[in-house]
């Protein structure tokens, strides 16, 4: 079976919960790749985070050996995330693949999602496999969701599958058309080329990467380089995922596994580098990837000022398997730390979680903010900290975004008001079917990573969806709101609004901080002003709360536990100044 003909490269892809995550569970069933024993719902989610929420994170590829009538098939399945902050993942596992099993939810339909991954998939040439999941649902709606797929595919009714990833049923029939419909991966060269798609550090192993063999072969004991830092190293191992590691004598033409480089050095080794065997090496680098450009941005600061070496250390290996961050060390009266970048609000929350849990970090993200461009005298500077926001300057651009939604007809006139809210302008509007509407908005980007996403949600009663892509700057009148605790201004506080929206934002933004900021022993008060005039002033009452008082009684344990309950509330704080600030205060201004 070391037939190249009769190998398989597949990623899933959808909308977020469409189900990918699912089908993985009940191909790798019904290819007896998990012991009965071992299994569990979505197995592919292995990070306990993507466990806790139910959403998959990382893309996973595994091995699975699919036995017909006509022989054994080797296939390389890659599950995606759907998340709009995670498309990153989505566009690598997309370019070590020949087809992909797109999946939509027949209770939901076409979503933003399902077509931004689409294009991705169509740009790069793939085989697309149309599924209709969750046909079991009371609520899926067949005959409309084949309708949306037929029109936009252009595709035949009877080529679009029908299932249930969570009942199994017709999911045989995935995979058989996966064997039939897929091409199998094609060679160039005889030189090895391989194209390093993902990578994580192992405390034991140095550094792992996942790798798509383009052409040529990779074994143990192999010296080779990556062509993109030129760095030399031996292959101490490579295998494949099924769905455990496991050592393979050789990686071949065309096939997806892992390989074990012993590296110390994280930056020896990066994502979208090829690899080649120093002994007859390739010429010429595969293509790669296109950086991607950070959307959001806010500083992360450990609570401890101590830690700032070692958190330099974990975003160091976290960028390792996540190449979409970006960080820089950056100094503000919170302290030593860095300011960091991500694809979005998610994307950070995640980043956040990842470096406290997997690097035993405690840690404080400061308000978040988009780019902007700010001109003076000709000159012009790109901010991504409000606090860096001079007090004068002859202009200042915001970021753009074009917005892509999805909704059904009647929830129109609700998305139009909040675009229009939000600064939008309309570009367009088109039927997807009888029942559902596409509208396309140019936005302010810093509008749409506040709190756009749930407004939409529940305008919408959960039925629109979004995505969007990245437009230039746009000019605007944006002005700074700043926050004054005791008299002493927060910087990391700070947010930048448009000018008509500032009063309201800044007292929003003070009230809001008086019910988060804990009381202390004296009387604090809260101001939001723009340049020196103050518009809002809000007062923490002094007083301490003291949780023990309500268990008057002497019961010791109890009130150790409250104690105990008080204290782990007390993480993720922050001293600034005299005030402890809390991290629900700097994520304030999105919930405003
Ligand atoms: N009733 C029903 N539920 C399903 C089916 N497939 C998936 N689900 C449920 O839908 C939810 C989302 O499934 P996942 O497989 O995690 O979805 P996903 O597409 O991997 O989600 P992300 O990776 O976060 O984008 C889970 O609660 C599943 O149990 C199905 O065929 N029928
Ligand atoms: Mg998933």
């Amino acid at each position: 079976m070391k037939n190249i003909e009769r190998t398989r490269n597949f990623c899933i892809i959808a909308h977020i919960d469409h189900g990918k995550s699912t089908l993985a569970d009940r191909l790798l069933d019904l290819t007896e790749a998990v012991a009965e024993r071992d299994r569990m719902d979505q197995i592919l989610d292995t990070m306990e985070l993507e466990r806790e929420r139910g959403i998959t994170i990382k893309a996973q590829a595994v091995r699975l050996l699919h036995k017909r009538d006509d022989g054994d098939w080797m296939l390389n399945l890659i599950d995606t995330p759907g998340h709009v902050d995670f498309t990153y993942e989505v566009s690598r596992a997309i370019a070590a693949c020949e087809g992909a099993v797109l999946v939509v939810d027949a209770s939901q339909g076409i979503q933003a999602q399902t077509l931004a991954n689409l294009y991705l998939a169509m740009e790069h040439d793939l085989e697309i496999i149309p599924v209709l999941n969750k046909i079991d649902l009371p609520v899926a709606d067949v005959p409309a969701a084949t309708e949306e797929l037929v029109e936009l595919l252009g595709v035949e009714e009877d080529e679009i599958l029908k299932i249930s990833a969570k009942t199994g049923e017709g999911v045989i029939d995935v995979l058989n058309t996966i064997v039939d419909r897929v091409p199998p991966p094609t060679t160039r060269g005889e030189q090895t080329r391989a194209l390093i798609f993902d990578s994580y550090y192992d405390p034991y192993r140095g550094v792992i990467s996942l790798a798509r063999l383009f052409d040529g072969e990779l074994s143990k004991g192999d010296t080779v380089q990556a062509m993109g830092t030129e760095e030399q190293f031996e292959l101490l191992e490579v295998g494949c995922y099924s769905p455990k590691p496991t050592a393979l004598p050789t990686l071949r033409p065309g096939e997806v596994g892992y390989i074990v480089a012993g590296l110390k050095d994280i930056e020896a080794l990066r994502v979208g580098d090829t690899v080649t065997k120093t002994k007859d090496p390739a010429t010429e680098a595969l293509p790669g990837y296109a950086e991607v450009l950070p959307t959001v941005f806010c500083g992360l600061y450990p609570t401890e000022g101590d830690e700032f070496e070692r958190l330099r250390d974990a975003l160091s290996k976290l960028q390792l398997n996540d190449a979409s961050l970006f960080y820089e060390p950056e100094n503000s009266r919170m302290g030593f730390g860095f300011r960091c970048g991500f694809l979005g609000l998610l994307h950070m929350e995640i980043v956040q979680e990842r470096l406290e849990r997997e690097f035993d970090l405690d840690l404080i993200a400061s308000s978040p903010s988009v780019k902007y461009e700010v001109e003076t005298n000709g000159e012009t500077v790109a901010i991504t900290n409000p606090s860096d926001l001079p007090e004068a300057f002859d202009e200042i651009r915001e970021p753009m975004v074009r917005a892509t939604i999805i909704c059904p007809k009647e929830h129109v006139g609700a998305v139009m008001g909040l675009c229009h809210e939000k600064r939008g302008i309309s570009v367009g509007m088109e039927y997807i079917s009888a029942k559902r509407v596409q509208l396309t908005y140019d936005l302010p980007l810093g509008e749409v990573i506040t709190d756009f996403f749930d407004a939409l949600k529940s305008r919408t009663k959960g039925y629109a969806s979004y995505d969007y892509d990245r437009l230039g700057y746009e000019p605007a009148d944006l002005v700074k709101v700043e926050v004054l605790v005791s008299g002493d201004p927060v910087e990391a506080l700070s947010i930048i609004v448009h000018r008509d929206k500032a009063y309201y934002r800044g007292r929003a933004l003070a009230e809001k901080l008086k019910e988060l900021i804990p009381r202390q022993n004296f009387e604090v008060p809260v101001q939001a002003a723009i340049g020196r005039r103050i518009i809002a002033r809000e007062t923490v009452r002094a007083y301490r709360k003291d949780v023990t008082a309500k268990c008057y009684g002497g019961d010791i344990s109890r009130k150790k536990k409250l104690l105990e309950q008080q204290k782990k509330g007390k993480r993720r704080m922050k001293q600034v100044g005299s005030v402890e600030i809390p991290q629900e205060a700097f994520l304030a201004a999105l919930r405003i």
